[in-house]
């Protein structure tokens, strides 16, 4: 296939779009895409002051290459998670972050889990029954809980992540499966701010996975290839790999589904009836995150939790 711009050999062949482009042309292609997104959503303008959740992955590298390149005024954030057993996850990630950050005289800051609460996450997994063994719950809840402090306490306007479309994807068929009503109708490119929780918005959710690791490959960005060691056998790799095996035999499989059910939740498909949306939001009292609890928020009362209890040995019985 060539290049439907400049008939040059194709590097990329988007069967979705039925669309092949050089390198040239699909360096070009990405940001114009990513710009069209935003203002079609209204996710941000160049007035806005934007916070990049930094993971070192492909993703989030690429989203934050292409908001520079766009004008736009984007710094980063990278939590380190404290995932060093083996492979060496959080600090080759936090590593290929600065880097990235420094080359491109960009504004990265970087918070520790284990500075600012006393553990690692797989060291505070180890102290809860939360997640039964596995960290990725205790992680999640942190991590969204620090993005949305940071950016609420220095007033960015935006917290963006590099969530593609195979990401999006794969949430909205296990929301789908479970009839997660709630999840569902929260599941959108933009989540306007609302009584302190920041506006949140994912530019790149109309991109294939393979079209992030292709930008971030042809601009020479290094990015993490590993993945976190916790993924391993996550339900959400099972539902990326069922979806992958429907766009094979029908290109563009994904991305209808995705866009199709955000068409049909505009037409009113989710009445607000099934929207968890309307829960009060108090204040916590011990950190001042908004929470639906009526005292302390659940981030808290899992980390006073953690910090008061002995690890779990491997049998699961206290030390
Ligand atoms: S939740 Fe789980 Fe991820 Fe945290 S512990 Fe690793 S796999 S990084 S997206
Ligand atoms: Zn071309
Ligand atoms: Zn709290």
């Amino acid at each position: 296939m060539n290049c439907r711009k400049c008939g040059k050999k194709a590097v990329i062949n988007m069967r979705q779009h039925k669309l092949g482009l050089c390198e040239q042309h699909f360096l070009d292609w990405i940001p114009q895409q990513t710009q069209r997104f935003i203002e079609k959503y209204g996710m941000f303008t160049n007035d806005d002051r934007i916070l990049v959740a930094v993971s070192g992955g492909k993703d989030s590298l690429s989203l934050w290459d292409v908001l520079a390149r766009l004008g736009y005024h984007a710094d980063g954030l990278y939590i380190n998670l404290g995932i060093d057993d083996g492979a060496h996850y959080s600090s080759k990630s936090q590593r290929i972050a600065e880097d990235f950050a420094e080359a491109n005289k960009l504004h990265l800051q970087v918070v520790a889990i284990e500075s600012l609460e006393g553990f690692t996450i797989p060291e505070a997994s180890r102290r809860t029954l939360r997640g039964q063994g596995r960290p990725c719950s205790v992680c999640g809840l942190t991590k969204r809980h620090v993005l949305n402090r940071v950016a609420r306490e220095q007033n960015y306007d935006v917290l963006v992540t590099g969530h593609n479309l195979d990401d999006e994807a794969a949430v909205l068929f296990g929301n789908t499966i479970n009839w997660a009503t709630g999840y569902l109708t929260r599941q959108s490119p933009l989540l306007e701010a609302k009584s302190g929780l920041v506006r949140k918005a994912k530019p790149f959710f109309r991109f294939y996975e393979r079209e992030t690791a292709a930008y971030a490959l042809l601009r020479g960005i290094e990015y993490i290839y590993e993945e976190c060691p916790h993924a391993t056998g996550a339900t959400s790799l099972y539902y990326k790999e069922l979806l992958n095996t429907m766009e094979n035999r029908r290109p563009g499989a994904k991305l209808s589904f995705l866009l199709s059910f955000l068409q049909a939740k505009e037409s009113g498909f989710l009445a607000d009836g099934d929207s968890d949306d309307s829960r009060e939001l108090r204040t916590c009292q011990s950190c001042g995150q908004p929470t639906t609890a009526p005292d302390t928020c659940t981030y808290c009362r899992m980390w006073e939790q953690i910090r008061s209890r002995q690890p779990r040995t491997i049998e699961g019985r206290h030390t």
